[in-house]
């Protein structure tokens, strides 16, 4: 097939699925391309044979700022003029599905060949940008125009269709997000200190100062048996500043590591006792799934899609999400007793290679690409 993928380049998240995804169906040998308005890292790491097109526009004095949407989709009609899309797949809702669907209705008023476009909703294009009322209209007619629309979790699809009245459930068909077992896996064991660790891009909804506060109150359960513990904080983002200031106010110099961006996450997440994940929000927790297939136990708060990833008691813990006391207690009981949290990470690792290996989930992907495009394909 030829398959054109949409996405924001995003460090994380819809970013990760959407380049990952890309390099597996090249891997599978069919054409790909991934159209974005920067680099995505995932991608820019790897060897695949995936065409990569940044387009961003040019500046003009006339435009507030430069649309590189605009160019993004100018692109990828071109290719599609050139070369011959079956399917272009938007990840995120916002702008990239209401840009696939006017490249679709281009196409046809060039009478090209006919283009099919998948959506996939992410979370956030749902919960918070595209239920703005700024957007909202157009969310809408997005999900309701595209060829196909998947959700990350069930959690995800069911709230699409109480927020947008009219989009039937079974209109939403639930594709979870995947991991490559064989990248994310345990590595040679644990720390000597017990350590936990979180990953995210530092905005409000991951509440990482809240998380550092959880931290501090296990670290004082912890310190008065006589035990010690850190927490390795990794990514950047809009909350960094904050989380640095409560972990001062805390006094937690030494038992707070903040990282930056990194890329070697395997190594950073298999030696710990404990994937911390503190979100308000969570459509399904990538990075939670990563830790999981390190074979890293995950402590997390009840929301969205995260109790689809992690199973409460078995892979990990969750608590409510305002229940700081419950989260800083489930944290400390794993750093404290790690036979307990090497069962539950082995746990995650088997609940990771049993829902969400890489290979399967493409395979979902791929059959609903085909069934949309079967008959062309046929002939
Ligand atoms: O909202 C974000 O954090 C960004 C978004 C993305 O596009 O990067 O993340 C969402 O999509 C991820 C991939 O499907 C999910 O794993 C995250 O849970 C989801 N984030 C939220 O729902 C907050």
């Amino acid at each position: 097939m030829r398959i054109g993928i949409l996405c924001h380049p995003t460090y994380g998240g819809s970013g990760v699925v959407a380049s990952e995804l890309a390099l597996s169906l090249a891997e599978n040998d069919h054409r790909v391309h991934l159209f974005s308005h920067d680099m995505p890292p995932r991608l820019a790491r790897a060897p695949g044979p995936v065409e990569v097109h940044v387009a961003q526009g040019s500046p003009y004095p006339l435009f507030h700022s430069t649309p590189h949407d605009l160019a993004i989709m100018s692109r990828i009609l071109d290719l599609h003029r050139s070369e011959g899309l079956d399917v272009l797949h938007a990840h995120y809702a916002i702008p990239h599905a209401v840009s696939a669907l006017q490249v679709r209705s281009a196409a046809a008023e060039a009478k090209l060949d006919p283009l099919k476009v998948v959506t996939t909703l992410h979370g956030t294009d749902i919960t918070l940008v595209g239920n703005d009322p700024s957007y909202a209209p157009l969310t809408r007619y997005a999900i309701a125009a595209s060829d196909a629309v998947t959700a990350v979790s069930e959690d995800l699809r069911r709230r699409t269709t109480d927020n947008f009245e009219g989009v039937p459930p079974c209109g939403i068909e639930v594709i979870p997000n995947f991991v490559d077992l064989e990248e994310f896996c345990p590595g040679a064991g644990r720390a000597e200190r017990p350590s936990a660790v979180h990953v995210s891009n530092f905005r409000k909804v991951k509440r990482v100062p809240w998380l550092v506060e959880a931290f501090a109150l296990a670290l004082e359960k912890l310190a008065s048996r006589g035990a010690d513990a850190e927490l390795v904080l990794v990514g950047d983002g809009p909350q960094l500043g904050e989380a640095r200031r409560v972990a001062q106010q805390r006094g937690l110099e030494g038992h707070v590591k903040f990282l930056g961006l990194r890329d070697a996450l395997p190594d950073l997440l298999s030696p710990a006792d404990a994937f911390c994940v503190a979100s308000t929000e969570e459509s399904f927790g990538l990075s939670a799934l990563e830790a999981m297939a390190c074979g890293t136990a995950v402590v997390g708060t009840r929301v969205g899609g995260l109790p689809e990833v992690v199973e409460d008691g078995v892979s990990g813990l969750l608590s409510p999400v305002e229940d700081l006391a419950g989260f800083a207690g489930h944290l400390a009981s794993l750093l404290e007793d790690r036979g307990r949290s090497s069962a539950m990470g082995a746990a995650a690792r088997e609940r990771a290679m049993a829902l969400f290996d890489r290979r399967r989930v493409v395979e979902q992907y791929e059959n609903l690409y085909r069934r949309l495009i079967g008959g062309r394909l046929a002939s």
